[in-house]
């Protein structure tokens, strides 16, 4: 019950992969038992007609392996399709006071939500409470609020469907507070990219990584957050690609592999080296290592130029597709070595090897992750990344360009139909002709936003379609405690989470079909379908038995509120739309018909349909009509200055855990096992302070607003991470990070370096 299990630490020598990533399987599966739904659904995953596994948002090959899934996709399966319920007994049995004091795993463990239920505060339960019953009142309550200070957030797993759905319910209700999980993740992306070359998503798609011949990898944990990459990666290892890594922690994705679906690499043959090259960079370290990699391959240039020698830099690409190269030239000339090395942590000749390899580089993947996204100057590291690709024409042609990769395996496609509180990116016109209403124009709230609105007490409610918002955010001590005092909570989901134990004045918990379930509606059985991080747009069906009979769909639920809250519109027919799906595809269509022609036809194709990318053949939707350079404004994306005793924090996940998900206590390939709250630190910092390997710790925030913030009983690692940079999980360590320290533009949580000191 909680969380303290016997802790292990200790070296982990094996690659990703392997048997490794067969037991890590099959620990999780024998306690769920193996049924005979979870056996289909894994057979089924990611394939062609198949179920989209409910992950990560890598892609689903046109071509799949026989299995298509990894460890950590079975274990997200298999948790959906627990055995276990959490029916309303169960909330009779327990207080939500006491539920509140669960852990993470404990509440996740339960199993699945069965039944609509509503907060009774004179008894502190939950109690059953009809759909219907509970449609009407949250449609009274929402219907008292100011539409503007509602929040209505989506994480990123619901369908392209439901997802539509939910932004149009707000537009005609006269708001878009639809702050998505992006805002915590990829935003900084979406704005950046947009910006520098008029795409907001990765300008690859999946066979670009058949004709690369180098990866730059930036602050991504592949072999947990995305192991089917592992795949892509291996076969582009044994190509003889070069996989340039950037990571403050030598995550073992991005070092070897072992192939489970190769007989010889489990027999114990050689797993395969997957990097290269691997630069431990500081926290926020990847502005200068990039910088001093665009610096030597800039001053190369300029001496080929003296010297009359072959050209470094793609000048043709840069003259007629740029702007603002020479002011970007000029600034990476003038740099310091002195201050490149320094800021990001590694040596010049490290920097100037990594920097060779893409000199000689025909084709140049760059792939990213939150380590560049999560940083108070996080734009300014993918700015660099822009920058660095531009210098020899590595986007928007075959086999090079950048490669985010998405979390949530819809969360791409969430933002393609309307989640998003921007009127610019809303397709406002085409709403207002088609369903005759007149769609709000007013920004509404991202996450950040939203939380200050709520820590204020302006917000006048939440709707949650998915996701754990209060366990994800930022500022949690202040976020908990001004959570209660909203008028209204309302949450769809699959899963018992923390979120829904502060019940707010009024609290709802709405239980919905997971996406392995079979959906039955009116028309037949449902499919759905979800954008993955190449844009590619898949339909998946459902097959095993939903947890309980009275469950309903997420377009069924999302109907159910819009039609409470709003008056009839004879353009929009919740009720048929919930009936057929495909007629809900076929509204989107009209909408975005560049992106979703043919939507209903083109649903099951192999490798899923692309929506389109026009970076991905240089025609750049930006303001200059160009692919732009811009200067960065600090040289570490930290935004806050060294000091004796301030540390970097990264906040991140464990091999073990979804998000806010925790499926269980073994961070394999780490070498952490049995607890999370643990704070990896490098030798030199641990004797500087005085302490040992093992010792228990308090962090507190060292931020310079002055507010206190503190986390309790961290027990210090000895792990090889740089100095000054220390590594725990995320969410235990978000009481540690104040709502104001995000990404400058994007406003993302700036999670990857949070100034902490240890508390003496
Ligand atoms: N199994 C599993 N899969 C998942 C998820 C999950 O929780 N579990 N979550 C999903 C979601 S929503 C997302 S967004 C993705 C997240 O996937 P990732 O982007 O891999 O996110 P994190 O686990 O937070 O790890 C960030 C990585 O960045 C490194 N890093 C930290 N700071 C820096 C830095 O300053 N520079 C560099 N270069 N590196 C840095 C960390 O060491 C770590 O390897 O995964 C998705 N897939
Ligand atoms: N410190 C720190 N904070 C972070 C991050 C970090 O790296 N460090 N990462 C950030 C990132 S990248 C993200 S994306 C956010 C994640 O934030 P969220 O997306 O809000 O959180 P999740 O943990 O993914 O949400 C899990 C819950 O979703 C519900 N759920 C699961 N499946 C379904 C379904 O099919 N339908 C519905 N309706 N509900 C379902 C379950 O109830 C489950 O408890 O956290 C962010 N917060
Ligand atoms: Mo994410």
């Amino acid at each position: 019950m909680s969380d303290d299990k016997d802790v292990v630490i200790k070296e982990y020598t094996a690659p990703a992969g392997g048997w490794g990533s067969m037991k890590g399987m099959s620990r999780i599966l024998p306690k769920e038992g193996i049924s005979p739904d979870l056996l289909d659904a894994l057979r089924r995953q990611n394939k062609p007609e198949g179920v989209m596994c409910v992950s990560c948002a890598w892609g689903k090959p046109a071509k799949p392996h026989i299995a298509e899934f990894c460890e950590n996709g079975a274990k997200a399966t298999a948790w959906e399709l627990t055995g276990l319920r959490v029916t309303p007994d169960f909330f009779q049995q327990h207080t939500v006071s006491e539920l509140e004091s669960w852990p993470d795993y404990d509440l996740e463990q339960a199993g699945r939500l069965t039944h609509p239920m509503r907060y009774d505060a004179a008894t502190d339960k939950y109690v059953a409470v009809g759909w219907q019953e509970a449609f009407d009142a949250i449609g009274t309550t929402l219907k008292a609020c100011d539409p503007t200070k509602v929040v209505l957030y989506a994480s990123g797993r619901a369908s392209l469907e439901t997802s539509f759905m939910y932004g149009l319910f707000a537009r005609m209700w006269g708001q878009q507070n639809l702050p998505d999980s992006s805002n915590m993740c990829h935003e900084t992306t979406s704005v950046g990219m947009k910006n520098a070359i008029g795409s907001p998503v990765a300008t690859i798609q999946m066979e670009d990584y058949d004709k690369c011949d180098a990866i730059f990898a930036f602050g991504q944990n592949v072999g947990t957050n995305a192991p089917r990459m592992l795949h892509t990666l291996k076969d582009c290892a044994d190509r003889g690609v070069e996989i340039v890594t950037f990571n403050p922690l030598r995550e073992r994705g991005w070092e070897r592999f072992a192939d489970p679906q190769n007989p010889v690499q489990m027999a114990g043959g050689k797993p395969t080296q997957i990097s290269s090259q691997y630069h431990q960079v500081k926290a926020g370290g990847d502005i200068a290592a990039l910088l001093g990699m665009c610096k030597y391959v800039i001053e190369a240039d300029d001496r080929a130029v003296a010297e009359g020698g072959a050209r470094v830099l793609d000048h043709h690409f840069i003259e007629q597709h740029t702007v603002r190269f020479d002011e970007f030239a000029t600034f990476c000339r003038n740099a310091h070595w002195d201050e490149i090395v320094h800021e990001s942590g590694l040596s010049r000749n490290a920097i100037e090897g990594a920097a060779r390899v893409y000199a000689k580089a025909e084709r140049v993947i760059a792939v990213y992750g939150m380590g560049i996204t999560q940083h108070r100057y996080g734009m300014d590291s993918l700015y660099m990344l822009i920058n660095f690709l531009l210098l020899r024409g590595n986007i928007g042609r075959e086999g090079a360009g950048p490669g985010p990769v998405r979390g949530h395996s819809n969360v791409q496609g969430q933002r393609t139909v309307g989640i998003t509180e921007k009127t610019e990116l809303a397709p406002v016109e085409r709403l207002k002709e088609l369903f005759e209403f007149e769609p709000p124009t007013e920004k509404g709230w991202d996450t950040v936003e939203a939380c200050r609105e709520i820590i204020a007490g302006t917000a006048q409610g939440f709707v949650q379609l998915g996701g754990n918002f209060l366990r994800a955010t930022p500022e949690h001590a202040a976020m908990k405690k001004a959570w209660a005092n909203l008028p209204i909570t309302v949450h769809i989901a699959t899963k018992l989470n923390k979120s829904h134990l502060v019940p707010g004045k009024q609290s709802y918990i709405l239980p919905c079909l997971g996406r392995m379930e079979q959906d039955m509606q009116a028309s037949g059985r449902q499919a759905v379908s979800m954008e993955d991080s190449f844009s590619h747009i898949y339909g998946s069906v459902g097959k095993a038995t939903p947890a309980a009979e009275t469950l309903l769909s997420e377009p069924a639920i999302v109907a159910g509120i819009a039609k409470a809250v709003l008056p009839p519109n004879p353009n929009v027919d919740w009720n048929a739309w919930v009936g057929d799906y495909g007629l809900v595809r076929h509204a989107i269509e009209n909408v975005y018909p560049d992106k979703f022609a043919n939507y209903n036809e083109r649903l099951f194709e192999p490798g899923g349909f692309w929506k389109g990318n026009p970076a991905a053949h240089r025609e750049w939707q930006t303001e200059s009509g160009k692919a732009e350079f811009n200067v960065p404004r600090a040289l570490n994306s930290s935004g806050f200055a060294e000091k004796d005793g301030r540390f970097r924090l990264v906040t991140l996940r464990s091999n073990d855990q979804f998000n806010t998900t925790i499926y269980g206590y073994d961070d394999r390939f780490r070498g952490i096992k049995g607890t999370r709250m643990v704070v990896m630190m490098n030798r030199a910092d641990i004797l500087r302070l005085g302490r040992n390997d093992g010792d228990t710790i308090a962090l507190e925030s060292d931020a310079d607003d002055g507010v206190e913030r503190v986390v309790d009983g961290l027990r210090i690692v000895e792990y090889n991470i740089p100095e000054g940079t220390i590594a725990g999980y995320y969410p235990e360590l978000n009481y540690l990070i104040p709502l104001e320290h995000h990404a400058l533009e994007s406003h993302v949580p700036a999670a990857k370096s949070v100034p902490v000191r240890i508390r003496t």
